[in-house]
C-alpha cells in the first residue's frame, strides 16, 4: 500500500502565507540536505499547464485565490511522494497542509509529520514579494486583487494549522522578514537539530 511505502521517510511539512517564502526556502533546503521537494502550488500549476479539463476547473479557484478541493491536492501529493519513494530520503511538503483538514486527513492516508517549518512574514511584506514577482512570473493570481483573497484565505484557513500542530511542539517559527540567507540560517539550526 502507499502508506507502507511511505513509511520511514520524514516529512516535513512548511507552512506560511503567500509570497512568505516557502518555495524559496525549499530550494535552499534541497540543495543542502537533498529532502525531495513537493509543493502542492507547483503541482497544481503542472495539471493547468496540461491544458485538461480539471486543470482548467483548478486554474479558475486558484485564479479566486481559494483553496481546491481537499481530494484532489491529498490524490496528487500522495502519488507524487510514491513515486519518488525509492529513493528519497525525506520529505519536504510545500504548501500543505492549507487547512486542519487537510492535515488530518494527511495523517489517515499517508503519516504524520515530523516537523513543520512555520514561515513567518507580515501581511505587507508578503504583498510587496508578491506584487513584485507578478511583474515578471505571469501567474493568474500574483495581482492586487487575488492577493488580497489569498490572504483572507491564509489567515482564515491556515493559520489554524499553526495552532493545531504547536500542540504537539512540532512547530519551529522562522522570522521571514529578512533576506533569503537570514531565513535560511535558521531553518539549518531547526534542520540539523533533527537529524
Ligand atoms: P502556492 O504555489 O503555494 O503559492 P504561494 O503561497 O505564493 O507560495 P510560493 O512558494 O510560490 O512563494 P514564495 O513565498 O516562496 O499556492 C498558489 C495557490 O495554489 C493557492 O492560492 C491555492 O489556490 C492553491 N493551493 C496550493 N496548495 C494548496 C493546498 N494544499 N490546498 C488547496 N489549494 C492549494 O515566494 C514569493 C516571492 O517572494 C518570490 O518572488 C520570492 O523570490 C520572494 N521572496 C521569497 N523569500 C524572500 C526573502 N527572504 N526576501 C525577499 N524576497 C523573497
Amino acid at each position: 500500500s502507499s502508506a507502507e511505502k511511505l513509511k520511514n521517510h520524514k516529512i516535513i511539512f512548511v507552512v506560511g502565507g503567500p509570497g512568505s517564502g516557502k518555495g524559496t526556502q525549499c530550494e535552499r533546503i534541497v540543495q543542502k540536505y537533498g529532502y525531495t521537494h513537493l509543493s502542492t502550488g507547483d503541482l497544481l500549476r503542472a495539471e493547468v499547464s496540461s491544458g485538461s479539463d480539471r486543470g482548467k476547473k483548478l486554474s479558475a479557484i486558484m485564479e479566486k485565490g481559494e483553496l481546491v478541493p481537499l481530494d484532489t491536492v491529498l490524490d496528487m501529493l500522495r502519488d507524487a511522494m510514491v513515486a519518488k519513494a525509492g529513493s528519497s530520503k525525506g520529505y519536504l511538503i510545500d504548501g500543505y497542509p492549507r487547512e486542519v483538514k487537510q492535515g488530518e486527513e494527511f495523517e489517515k492516508k499517508i503519516a504524520p509529520p515530523s516537523l513543520l517549518l512555520y514561515v513567518d512574514a507580515g501581511k505587507e511584506t508578503m504583498v510587496k514579494r508578491l506584487l513584485k514577482r507578478g511583474e515578471t512570473s505571469g501567474r493568474v493570481d500574483d495581482n492586487e486583487e487575488t492577493i488580497k483573497k489569498r490572504l483572507d484565505t491564509y489567515y482564515k484557513a491556515t493559520e489554524p494549522v499553526i495552532a493545531f500542530y504547536e500542540k504537539r511542539g512540532i512547530v519551529r517559527k522562522l522570522n521571514a522578514e529578512g533576506s533569503v540567507d537570514e531565513v535560511f540560517q535558521q531553518v539549518c539550526k531547526h534542520l540539523d537539530a533533527l537529524k
